[in-house]
């Protein structure tokens, strides 16, 4: 058998806002648009994926949080309604998806020969997780891909966001190892926000795009400098820096998913592609691919 790899690496923010503002048939809300900087970037990704040939889409998002180790769905079909707790007027999402739970239990079976703690999810009435959602819908909206779901373990709330990186490095190597071994080619999506200090109140509507920038400077700062790294392919750099930027800029980078991409990939010093950048109630978003598959061996 062939060995596996993964074709490219994403950073795929999921503010639900963006499936919100696109209006697709599975989203009871309807908006006017609104974000359009950020959307317009997930369609240069599309683009740039467009002919790149994959069998299955490897997430993790920190927002299926678990705090006794790395979980990872274990069931073969999930439907249902995901509604984002905090903005259930922007995202009530039917949807219908597939999981590799082959692939996902090879990453598993891996990750705990290393010693991690890790668990097959099978529980059929599993509500997957809004980050995940967004971030696959965003990517690959045909919905046409099984996907590999990965919990974020919140060990940075028992230890440290530095155990919570060391941790997630050693995830990475397990799930190269396993995509390897499993002759699969895959697409990762790390499911974060960058800077993640947010308004507290709402527009209204909440598409008015004449309220939305950055809530201070100093966000903006970091962003920009988390962005520059991954242009200039800085990799290791980014994950020296990542415990302070996660502190002073409140990053959605805390859950791991960054990190857990970037040791996936090898900690690479190739240049990540900008295809967008923006601001969703305050938040930093960036739409980055590492172009794994024109490396070469
Ligand atoms: O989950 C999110 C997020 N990360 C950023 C902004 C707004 C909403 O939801
Ligand atoms: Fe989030």
């Amino acid at each position: 058998m062939a060995k596996g790899g993964i074709v490219a690496g994403c950073l795929a923010p999921h503010p639900p806002h963006l499936v919100y503002a696109e209006n697709p048939e599975q989203n009871e809300p309807v908006s006017e648009g609104g974000w359009e900087q950020l959307r317009w970037g997930y369609e240069r990704l599309r683009e740039s994926l467009k002919d790149v040939d994959y069998d299955v889409i490897v997430i993790l998002s920190p927002h299926w949080q678990t705090y006794v180790g790395t979980h990872f769905i274990g069931v073969e079909k999930c439907s249902s309604k995901s509604v984002d707790p905090v903005f259930p007027n922007l995202f009530r999402f039917n949807y219908d998806l597939t999981i590799d739970v082959e692939l996902a239990k090879a990453i598993h079976d891996q990750a705990k020969s290393e010693g991690m703690s890790v668990k097959m999810m099978t529980n059929p009435d599993f509500r997957v997780d809004y980050g995940t959602i967004v971030s696959c819908h965003m990517v690959r909206p045909e919905w046409d891909k099984p996907i590999v779901s990965i919990s974020s373990n919140r060990s940075l709330s028992y230890y440290s966001v530095e155990v919570m990186q060391e941790m997630m490095i050693e995830l990475g190597k397990s799930t190269a190892k396993a995509i390897e071994e499993s002759g699969k080619k895959c697409l990762l999506i790390a499911s974060n926000s960058l800077s993640h200090r947010h308004f507290v109140t709402e527009t209204n509507p909440p598409e008015d795009m004449s309220k939305e920038h950055i809530t201070s400077h100093a966000m903006h700062l970091w962003d920009m400098r988390m962005i520059e790294m991954m242009r200039e392919g800085k990799s290791q750099q980014i994950i020296n820096e990542m415990p302070e930027f996660c502190e002073q800029a409140i990053a959605e980078t805390d859950g791991g998913a960054l990190t857990w991409l970037l040791s996936a990939m090898g900690v690479p010093s190739e240049p990540a592609i900008l295809h967008g950048y923006g601001t969703i109630i305050g938040t930093g978003n960036a739409i980055m691919e590492w172009p794994c598959r024109n490396w070469g061996a």
